[in-house]
């Protein structure tokens, strides 16, 4: 008795424990509407997971101890039923099978917590807890039947060797028969067997009732019943005294109106007797007994006790049935409708999500708050597991195991070169080390020539062609067409970009609330868009998409600006009625300050979506899907020409905290006609290769600068941006110092170019003054000398007038030349010098 009641509340003590935790949680959750995990409930869950688990292990151990029973309990219920071996071996065999997967299961869940559905135990532990449940149940009826029939059978045997009616009383009142097994204490033999049948009443059933001697006495009619009786009773004696209780004679005298057996066995130990001298001096006893009576004996692992009661009487046996049958009803309804039933849509799955993502705030590295998880469970948002990996369905082995993730392609098949261009680039920078598999969307057919030019372009990636279905790229039947033509019409005459195009109004819807829902996206919790033609600029060593895992990133841009607001007259209003319709499904603490300067207003900055790295969950949960609905319903898709950039850019800062958004800083990136290039940037200077002029983050026209400025981060930005700012001003200024430095050297240079014209000018003149002074000298000298000649020969002439031959030798001389006769001046000279000197100053 105690043995079982010891496996028994191993059991149910943790079995109830959790039922009750469980049901804490549940009324916790059910007065608590608003589903925010609090502390409080987080506690309660994990006790509830704690309980699950005891339930779990104590049901294993109860499993095997069960089975060990059963096996034993079989064989004697062989015997007693005396079922052929087959029914035997078929019964054994169900019992295995059904234990074994029970722990096999039990064995799983334990190992993989994340099986763990409703604080520990998945629908189908429950359903085999309670299938072990009937199983025990109908084994021991079935096994209790047996040992009812070897009980009989025992009787009987013991009525024979001691000519006692011990066949029970057909309509006696309830009774039950005990029976005892034990051994000596020494173990040494199966020594003695108990039965009573107790009490019967003060009246034996008519015609067997006697008073002898003052005993009662009941279903005998042998003479030497009083001998028997007595010898019985010693035998009972043995078991009663249990060895211990020393053998005394009688104290009290018998009673005159003993009426039941009991008694008797109280007077039989006034008779004095050796312990188990009769049994093992009497082997004749032991053999007469049925073999599964002396199986229970010789079965040494029946040790201590093994007490069956069973219950006599239709009555009783009827009730305890109904007992039984309403106890498993009862199991299995508990057990089932935790898992499966109404309360399970309706609360059940709520508490298992919320034990899912309790598991993801314990993990370690997890990098989520209560807040992320509470808001999550609202908005229909799942999160993964910071160990989320895929398959490794590429050939080789990325540097660290891949993120459930890939590389998205909305084109045409003209886009081919385009195509090649963009995935070569990406490749180069960043796919060729980590192979994440490409997946091509288009709303038609790829082509061969298309196909071919990826798998040339990404030779070790997987590539997935994928057909838009129509019904994601076509006119929704609320939508009037006429209506949206005349609106193409009007835009194009007002030369709004792309104002007049169907087809691009497609893809912005499509890429607005459709791409993440195609077949071949299924398997994905990440992406990342490329579109045709595009660059990127940087070396990427790390795998961002690993990045946006482990550190609770949902979004992820490299450019913003502003959008063009004729193509979105009334987004902003209908953004403001959804949320006004479902208040609950926006972030309290989310990222719209960014695009909205107030309520009422949206300032137009968006993330340039043709980068995008995200998460495909963001976009498949409740409150986006419930966003992008409520636009189409709008119809701006058509009516106007809402892009999917502004739409994906409010939808991420409603759903999103900002941290939860992450400016891709490294990933320097080129998309007609704007650059992000953080090539100044000391960090990426090396992998980088652009121009930092071109970087567009802190252009008047991008809408980074205000990020960084509600949000923090961007710090290399800025200090990149100030850099290039002093830089720019001191090259500015060096430049206007060397311009200056020219202009001065040109001034002085020209300054002395002048100078020496000037002094070249004024030497010239000097020297032409020289020259003709000179000039006037010689003339004058000339004319001097000529004077001279002429006063000379007027002297010769009047001195040949007065002496003729000197005279005429004079005249021979003046025509000989002024060489010759310059001596002859200039010996003269000296008188003519002095003469003239007053008159020379002009030279
Ligand atoms: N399959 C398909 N893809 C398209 C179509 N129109 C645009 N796309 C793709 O959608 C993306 C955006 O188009 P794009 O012309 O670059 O628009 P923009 O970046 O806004 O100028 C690119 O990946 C295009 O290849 C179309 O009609 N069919
Ligand atoms: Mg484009």
């Amino acid at each position: 008795m105690t043995v079982l009641s010891v496996f028994l509340s191993a059991f149910l003590v943790p079995q109830t424990l959790a039922q009750f935790a469980i049901l804490r949680v549940k009324q916790k959750t059910a007065a608590d509407q608003s589903l925010e995990i609090t502390d409080e409930l987080v506690k309660l869950e994990d006790e509830a997971i704690f309980w699950g688990r005891m339930k779990m292990f104590t049901f294993i151990l109860a499993s095997f101890t069960y089975d060990y029973l059963v096996l034993i309990r079989f064989k004697i219920a062989k015997e007693a039923l005396e079922i052929p071996m087959w029914v035997h071996k078929v019964l054994l065999g169900i019992a295995i099978v059904i234990h074994g997967v029970a722990l096999a299961l039990c064995a799983l869940l334990e190992s993989k917590p994340i099986l763990y559905r409703d604080y520990g135990l998945g629908a189908w532990a429950e359903r085999m807890t309670a299938a072990v449940a009937l199983f025990s149940l109908g084994m021991d009826n079935l096994l209790s039947w047996a040992f009812l029939r070897c009980v009989r059978k025992l009787r009987a045997a013991i009525a024979k060797e001691t000519n006692m009616d011990l066949r029970p009383l057909a309509d006696g009142p309830a009774r039950s028969t005990h029976i005892i097994f034990t051994r000596f204490a020494d173990g040494s033999l199966p020594n003695v067997i108990d039965t009573i049948s107790s009490p019967h009443g003060t009246d034996c059933p008519s015609g067997r009732r006697a008073i002898d001697n003052g005993t009662l006495r009941c279903g005998t009619d042998n003479p030497d019943w009083d001998e028997s009786m007595r010898d019985f009773a010693k035998f009972l004696t043995v078991r009663k005294s249990n060895f211990t209780t020393p053998v005394t004679e009688p104290s009290t005298p018998v009673s005159p109106t003993m009426t039941d057996t009991t008694t008797l066995f109280q007077q039989s130990r006034l008779n004095s007797f050796e312990p188990g001298s009769y049994m093992r001096n009497d082997s004749n006893v032991l053999e007469s007994f049925p073999q599964c009576a002396r199986t229970f004996v010789a079965n040494k692992q029946l040790h201590a006790a093994t007490m069956i009661t069973l219950p006599r009487g239709r009555t009783f046996r009827l009730v305890t049935v109904s007992v039984l049958v309403l106890i498993t009803f009862l199991f299995l309804h508990s057990s089932l409708t935790d898992s499966e039933t109404e309360y399970s849509r309706s609360h059940g799955s709520r508490i298992s999500e919320k034990a899912n993502l309790n598991r993801l705030l314990h993990q370690p590295g997890s990098p989520y708050t209560r807040g992320d998880l509470g808001y999550a469970q609202k908005a229909g948002l799942t999160l993964v597991p910071v160990d989320s990996v895929s398959a490794n369905n590429t050939k080789d082995p990325a540097p660290t195991p891949r993120v459930k993730a890939a590389i998205v392609m909305l084109a045409r098949n003209g886009d081919a070169n385009g195509a090649v261009k963009a995935i070569t680039s990406l490749q180069q920078r960043f796919n060729d080390r980590y192979h994440y598999p490409y997946v091509f969307l288009n709303d038609k057919p790829f082509d061969d020539n298309f196909k071919a030019k990826m798998r040339d372009a990404a030779p070790h990636s997987e590539l997935l062609f994928g057909l838009i279905p129509r019904e994601h790229w076509s006119y929704p039947d609320w939508i009037d067409q006429e209506k949206a033509k005349v609106a193409r019409k009007e835009m194009r005459e007002k030369n709004v970009i792309y104002g007049d195009s169907e087809p691009y109004r497609h893809m912005c819807r499509y890429n607005s609330g459709f791409f993440y829902r195609h077949p071949l996206l299924d398997e994905f919790e990440y992406y990342w868009r490329v579109e045709p033609d595009v660059q990127f600029h940087c070396d990427i060593p790390n795998d961002p998409f690993r990045f946006m895992q482990e550190n609770n990133k949902l979004y992820g841009f490299t450019i913003s600006l502003y959008e063009y607001i004729e193509t979105i007259p009334t987004l902003w209003k209908t953004t403001r009625e959804f949320i006004k319709e479902h208040p609950t499904l926006v972030r309290s603490d989310n990222a719209m300050r960014w695009l909205s300067d107030s309520p009422e207003q949206y300032n137009r900055c968006h993330f340039w979506s043709n980068f995008e790295i995200a998460s495909l969950n963001l976009w498949r949960s409740k409150a986006y899907t419930e966003y992008f609905n409520y636009l189409d319903k709008a119809g701006g898709f058509f009516y106007e020409r809402w892009g999917d950039a502004p739409v994906h850019s409010i939808g991420a800062a409603m759903i999103l905290k900002p941290e939860q958004i992450h400016f891709f800083n490294n990933i320097g990136y080129y998309h007609g006609p704007f650059h992000h290039c953080p090539v100044d940037q000391p960090a990426l200077a090396d992998l980088c290769q652009c121009d930092g002029a071109d970087n567009f983050d802190m252009n008047g026209y991008s809408c980074t600068s205000k990020w960084f400025k509600l949000f923090g981060g961007g710090q290399a930005n800025i200090e990149a941006e100030k850099v290039r700012l002093i830089n720019q001003e001191k090259k500015s200024e060096a430049k206007k110092k060397e311009e200056a430095q020219k202009a001065k050297e040109k001034e002085e240079e020209e300054k002395a170019k002048k100078k020496k014209e000037e002094e070249e000018k004024a030497a010239k003149a000097k020297a032409e003054a020289e020259k003709a002074q000179k000039a006037k000298d010689a003339a004058e000298k000339a004319k001097k000398e000529k004077e001279v000649a002429e006063r000379a020969k007027e002297d010769a002439e009047g001195a040949a007038a007065n002496e003729k031959v000197p005279a005429a030798a004079a005249e021979e001389k003046v025509p000989v030349g002024v060489k010759e006769k310059e001596p002859a001046a200039e010996k003269e000279e000296p008188a003519a010098v002095k003469d003239k000197e007053p008159i020379a100053p002009a030279a």
